[in-house]
């Protein structure tokens, strides 16, 4: 794969926006979980006979002209070799949460718009996963490899030009709309492709000789006007492939969060905090990753008879830094911890903020912010591993009890703090946690152990906070190691 290019080069090209859609998604689901399905017409929704309406068709039974919406009985007799099979929500929930997982590892802004589709703006995330068509190439092959799913991929300038393009080559497509060729693009496709073009809409349009994209293109705004009204100009913007709207995803209401369940409970107050840790981490790095900073720090516990507190606080400064969400995590969790057998604990950063809105904000210490910086373009130079704790640098294997020692050699290349040491060291990562608690050495140890980046290698499922909570007990999202 292409080495990604350096962070002043990108977003030269403008189309850093994706358009994410999972594929018959429902009848996909499917025919992952019963192998027999594979290849058959399946339509979800009920039973043939049944009163209801197709929620999904397998593209094999889209050849007989069955659709989503259609009444059953109109879909039997379509297609009366079709499988009928009824919706299961839970299991659709379930895969759309690791794949909205599996998006947010590339980028916080993400804005999820339906249960199976979402728009990204990867403008952040170029250093670090390369292109975007790069980026859309890893999001496929990750959705496949992790969720025995296929998605589509849109990816253009704006909003809508990446969902047009996404639904251009269904199943398991990829489409690249480079910058400047949006209204060629779209042109020769039908107006009802355009987002708020309804059947009424597409008729006036019709009359006023316009089918294609591109007619309603070439009107003159004046006339749609007339005909239209202010929407008759949005219209002819969008024929253009002209779009403003932003992704407005997570960065005003949302958080990045990681979580791990351990493989066994455990009351290891030491093993408890070094996973914190890596935690914080974790959230840091996508934080600087998403240019934005968090405002408040949660935290989450859960022991080993399910209950489940968080525990949250408004930061002083907002932050993309390690530490402080480290320090602030741990006075957060430790009350909740003592005494307890500890099953699961995550570390969430929201409120986030755009630079533009720090600049009201002193700037914490620079030199931490220069070695955070440091490590993330080695990062993002030599791959995720190569700055990270020593465990993350042999396996994808993710138990923060597997404490492999690490290697003199790569103590030094890390910059290991010697043992008592409260300062932060040379080294290219930023999590040291300082004098944020417990007896010196500790905390060097802390950072060998624990790896955020189990949330996002071995389990993407628990890797948020609110969706997790509110899906509480659904066991379906419970991922032991
Ligand atoms: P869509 O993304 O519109 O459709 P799809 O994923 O089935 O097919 P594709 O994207 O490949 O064209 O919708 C996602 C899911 O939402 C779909 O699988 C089932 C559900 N759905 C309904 O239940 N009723 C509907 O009318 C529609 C359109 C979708
Ligand atoms: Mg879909
Ligand atoms: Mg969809």
């Amino acid at each position: 794969m292409a080495r990604p290019p350096a962070r002043h080069h990108t977003g030269v090209s403008g189309t850093t926006i994706l358009h994410v859609d999972l594929d018959a998604f429902f009848a996909a689901v499917e025919q992952r979980d019963r192998p027999e399905l594979r290849g058959r017409p399946v339509i979800v929704g009920g039973a043939p006979g049944s009163r209801g309406v197709v929620s999904a068709a397998s593209y094999e039974a889209r050849r007989f002209g069955v659709r989503s919406a259609m009444p059953l009985r109109t879909a039997a007799a379509l297609c009366p070799d079709g499988v009928f099979v009824p919706v299961n929500g839970r299991k659709y929930r379930h895969a759309s949460g690791l794949v909205m997982d599996i998006l947010r590892r590339f980028t916080p802004r993400i804005e999820q718009i339906s249960i199976d589709e979402a728009f990204l703006d990867v403008a952040g995330s170029e250093a670090l996963f390369g292109p975007p068509p790069t980026i859309a190439v890893a999001i496929k092959e990750a959705v496949r490899a992790e969720v025995g799913l296929t998605v589509s991929v849109g990816v253009a300038s704006t909003k809508l030009v990446a969902k047009v393009a996404s639904d251009l080559r269904k199943p398991d497509g990829l489409v690249v709309v480079p910058a400047g060729q949006e209204a060629a693009f779209l042109a020769p496709l039908p107006i009802s492709r355009l987002w708020g073009v309804g059947p009424q809409t597409q008729a006036v349009l019709a009359e006023l000789g316009a089918d294609t994209i591109g007619e309603l293109a070439a009107m003159p705004v004046d006339a749609l006007v007339r005909r239209l009204g202010q929407h008759g100009a949005e219209l002819h913007d969008r024929a253009l492939g002209i779009d403003p709207s932003p992704v407005s995803g997570d960065v005003a209401a949302k958080s990045v969060s990681h979580e791990h369940t351990f493989s066994t409970d455990t009351t290891d107050q030491e093993k408890i905090e070094a996973t914190i840790l890596a935690l914080a981490e974790g959230v840091a790095e996508r934080l600087r990753h998403g240019g934005v900073r968090a405002s408040t720090v949660t935290v989450k516990v859960r022991d080993s008879t399910f209950r489940t507190v968080t525990r949250q606080r408004r930061l002083a400064i907002p932050t993309d830094l390690a530490e402080p969400i480290y320090r602030t995590a741990l006075e957060l969790a430790r009350p909740e911890i003592r005494g307890r057998r500890i099953r699961l604990v995550g570390v969430a950063g929201s409120g986030l903020e755009e630079p533009a809105q720090l600049a009201l904000f002193a700037e914490e210490d620079p030199r931490r912010r220069r070695v955070a910086e440091a490590a993330d373009s080695i990062r993002s130079r030599f791959g995720r591993r190569s700055v990270t704790r020593a465990r993350l640098l042999r396996s994808h294997l993710a138990a923060p009890e597997e404490r492999d020692p690490m290697q003199p050699l790569e103590r030094r290349r890390l910059g290991a703090a010697p043992a008592g040491s409260a300062s932060p060291g040379p080294a290219p990562r930023d999590a040291r946690p300082g004098g944020a608690g417990g007896e010196p050495g500790r905390a060097d140890e802390a950072s060998q152990g624990a790896g955020m980046d189990e949330a996002d290698d071995a389990r993407g499922p628990d890797d948020r906070l609110e969706r997790d909570e509110e899906l509480e007990g659904d066991e379906g999202l419970e991922t032991d190691d």
